[in-house]
């Protein structure tokens, strides 16, 4: 093998001093080319992939093989070769007539390399373009098989699962932190087959019924004249919908509210929306809607933080999921479930269940955890794996099944229909990721990109030449029979039931329970995108739907739009809070939590170094923040900066430790009597961009603390050494403790007290 790569790199070598001795008979042509970069020359098999990452698996959890080849198609071999597997000797020159050309015809790698390369892109998803996804796996608690014969709840059963996470407006390249509801759909191996929960961060959606999805997403899509804004609703084609079609209001207060503005992936939580309906094992149905609960928390950016954020780091939210996972804090979250008695009416405590823009409150309806879902691997490929995955909530197994609502019935159509566009053929369930984890027997055949080589002469039934194969499955042989829901004689119309009306009450219920920080938020969000409107008419007309909501809110909005305040136009729905639905006052664990420790060549090494270890042993990310990368102590190596003065922004970290205590002879944090012109003293300065950092910490409502000298910092920023959520101490480890107890909370939300109004 050495020898051949010998002879390979010597051949390339020998063309290129022939290139020169021609090229050097050009006039003007330089004497000699710079030499060039050295490459490996050995040849090696293609680098095995990292620990946590892996192909399609080629067996279900039950052992069966799934007919995916792990190896097909990948790259093997350690030569490079064309798609045929012909060795190639150089794929940076064209064949020529002679150095200077012309290009030979005959060029047939050539030829393959820039077909193939021609047709890289496929079609973006028409929505949730944008996204990142993970493999997993979900553990059944088993406490669902009470309600359902699915195999995959059974206790005790593990089942693989991909998730894919995503905004909805943007394109695949637009940036993560925008204002959006945020795509969860998760897709279970199951033994049965591909289930697929696909679900968003918010539990209501815009529109009732499927028909009307066309028309919202046209509206918040970037203007068809100059393709602006991207990824964003703060636009006039979006209010006009919305302030026109009044049943959007509930899924828009939610966009509007720090749900829109998810801190991570890993803090969201996930709803499956519609009312779907389970079935056990002696042919009992309940009516369910699907929770799902993150370990972390749910937590939110601010809004300037996620705008600065889409700037400085428009990967955000796939930058901390893939580093969580590789890092091997896997993110988590609780799958639960609302149960209802499935009555004829399909209504609970007076809440319409097959209607997609109402809850139904956990304090009526408690979410019970079923199962745990672990992110535990990155994807190996993102297009072919990320990218390619199609989800359908038509992917049902034994022991679920849907209900009537018509949004859902819609989807049912429009998700297999997409993938034919997208994919490229009916025949995407066969590209890997997309694999069953159980036997495949469809009787499908052909079509564009078939790979699979069937066998047998009869794709039909009945049949007899194929033995009668395959056979048909009963309830039980594991066969999926649709329960045998019994339907009212009904006349034909297109119409919304009555209770579909009342689109005022569940978006009321919301406010109500947010605390006054979220509900400041809230207020702030819709004078944001409202005045990012040309036409007054649209402010006006959103203003109206505001005071249907609460007339605090539309009175706020109304003063940051310069407009009167309308009064409602109809009575206040009278409806009780529901605390569950609220971000603020719950404690959450402090894993993963990214810890900023600002140091210069000042700071004890010893100290920081301290700080650090304390913070990997209560499952934290610490990041040292030096003046340079390498040592950021004293010099003597005890502690690395991963960040520079240069390079972070507070974005990145959920809270900040100054080490302020200076080595002998040096100033902390690099601060410094600043001497004015006349050379009077004109108060101690910092680096300029660690007074950013520290300045965008404290307005993000993040812990903040320091020791040694740091009180002179907070005194040319103006934050009081005791204000809420600083920790200023001259002990370090008091400093952490303090810092790790605020960070329980998320965020210091009392340190700038709200205006508005407390509901309970
Ligand atoms: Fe949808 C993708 C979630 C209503 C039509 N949708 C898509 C994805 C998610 C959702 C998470 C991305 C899946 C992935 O990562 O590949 N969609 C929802 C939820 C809805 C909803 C929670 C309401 C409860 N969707 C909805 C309606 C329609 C669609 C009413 C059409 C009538 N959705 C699609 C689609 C997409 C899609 C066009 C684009 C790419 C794809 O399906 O595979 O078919």
């Amino acid at each position: 093998v050495k020898a051949a790569a010998q002879k390979v790199a010597g051949a390339v070598t020998d063309r290129g001093r022939e290139d020169d001795r021609e090229e050097a008979e050009l006039p003007g042509a330089p004497a000699a080319r710079p030499a060039p970069l050295e490459e490996p020359t050995e040849p090696h098999d293609p680098l095995p992939p990292k620990p946590d990452q892996h192909g399609p698996a080629t067996v279900s959890p039950t052992g069966v093989p799934t007919g995916a080849d792990q190896a097909a198609m990948a790259q093997a071999g350690a030569y490079h070769t064309t798609a045929q597997g012909l060795r190639l000797p150089d794929t940076d020159h064209s064949l020529k007539a002679g150095p200077r050309g012309p290009v030979l015809l005959q060029d047939h790698h050539l030829r393959e390399k820039v077909m193939h390369f021609d047709h890289e892109r496929i079609p973006e998803r028409v929505v949730h373009a944008r996204g990142a996804g993970a493999h997993g796996v979900f553990r059944s608690y088993g406490t669902a098989a009470q309600v359902t014969k699915a195999a995959f709840l059974a206790k005790d059963t593990q089942t693989p699962v991909f998730v894919r996470f995503s905004t909805v407006l943007g394109s695949r390249g637009s940036a993560d932190t925008v204002r959006d509801t945020r795509g969860f759909a998760t897709k279970f191996y199951t033994s049965e087959g591909v289930f697929d929960l696909v679900g968003n961060n918010i539990p209501v959606f815009f529109i009732q019924d499927a028909i009307k999805f066309p028309d919202v997403i046209h509206a918040g899509k970037p203007h068809p004249d100059r393709e602006i804004p991207q990824a964003q609703s703060a636009h006039d084609t979006f209010w006009d919908f919305v302030s026109l079609h009044t049943e959007a209001t509930h899924h828009t207060l939610w966009n509007m509210s720090d749900r829109g503005i998810a801190r991570s992936f890993r803090t969201m939580e996930g709803f499956g929306i519609h009312t779907f309906r389970l079935v056990n094992a002696e042919g009992t149905t309940t009516l369910v809607k699907w929770h799902w609960k993150p370990k972390q928390g749910v937590h939110s950016m601010v809004w300037e933080e996620a705008q600065i954020t889409a700037g400085m780091d428009p990967d955000f939210h796939r930058r901390d999921l893939a580093d969580a996972i590789e890092a091997g804090a896997y993110p988590e979250w609780e799958l639960g479930i609302q149960t209802f008695p499935d009555t004829p009416e399909q209504m609970f405590e007076g809440i319409d269940l097959l209607d997609p823009t109402k809850i139904v409150p956990e304090e009526i309806a408690p979410v019970q955890p079923i199962g745990l879902l672990t992110l535990n691997a990155n994807p190996a490929n993102f297009f072919a794996e990320t990218e390619q995955i199609a989800f359908h909530p038509g992917h049902l197994v034994p022991g679920i099944d849907i209900t009537d609502d018509p949004l859902l019935a819609g989807r049912l159509f429009s998700y297999l229909d997409t993938q034919i566009t997208r994919l490229g053929g009916p025949n995407f369930p066969q590209i890997p990721v997309n694999r069953p984890h159980a036997p495949v027997n469809d009787m499908q055949r052909d079509s564009f990109h078939q790979t699979a080589v069937h066998r047998g002469v009869a794709p039909y039934r009945p049949n007899s030449l194929d033995g009668g194969c395959p056979f048909a499955a009963g309830a039980a042989e594991g066969g999926y029979v649709e329960v045998p829901v019994p339907l009212a004689a009904a006349t034909k119309v297109r119409e919304a039931p009555a209770t579909f009306d009342d689109h005022f009450s569940h978006p009321r219920r919301f406010w109500l329970s947010m605390s006054p920080v979220e509900k400041e938020h809230i207020i702030n969000a819709y004078t944001f995108e409202l005045s990012k409107c040309w036409e007054r008419a649209i402010q006006e007309r959103q203003l109206r739907v505001l005071a249907n909501i609460d007339p605090y809110l539309c009175e706020q909005v109304a003063a940051g739009l310069g407009l009167p305040a309308p009064a409602p136009s109809e009575a206040l729905a009278e409806v009780r809070p529901s605390p569950a639905l609220s971000q603020v006052g719950k404690e959450w664990p402090v894993t993963g939590r990214i810890l900023g420790i600002v140091t210069d060549g000042g700071t004890a090494a010893d100290t920081v170094a301290a700080v650090r270890r304390a913070a990997l042993d209560a499952d934290m990310v610490p990041l040292v923040i030096a003046p340079a990368l390498g040592d950021g102590g004293d010099g003597d190596g005890g502690v690395t900066a991963q960040r520079t003065f240069a390079n972070a922004r507070s974005v990145e970290f959920d809270a900040l430790v100054l080490a302020g205590t200076p080595a002998p002879g040096a100033d902390a944090l690099g601060a410094r009597d600043a001497k004015a012109g006349d050379g009077a003293e004109a108060g101690p300065v910092t680096d300029p961009r660690v007074m950013l950092l520290i300045d965008e910490t404290y307005r993000h409502a993040k812990p903040l603390g320091g020791w040694g000298d740091v009180r002179r910092i907070w005194e040319v920023l103006n934050i009081a050494p005791d204000a809420p959520g600083v920790v200023t101490s001259d002990n370090p480890a008091a400093v952490f403790d303090g810092i790790v107890g605020h960070l329980r909370h998320h965020r210091v939300w009392h340190r700038f007290p709200a205006q508005a109004p407390a509901t309970y």
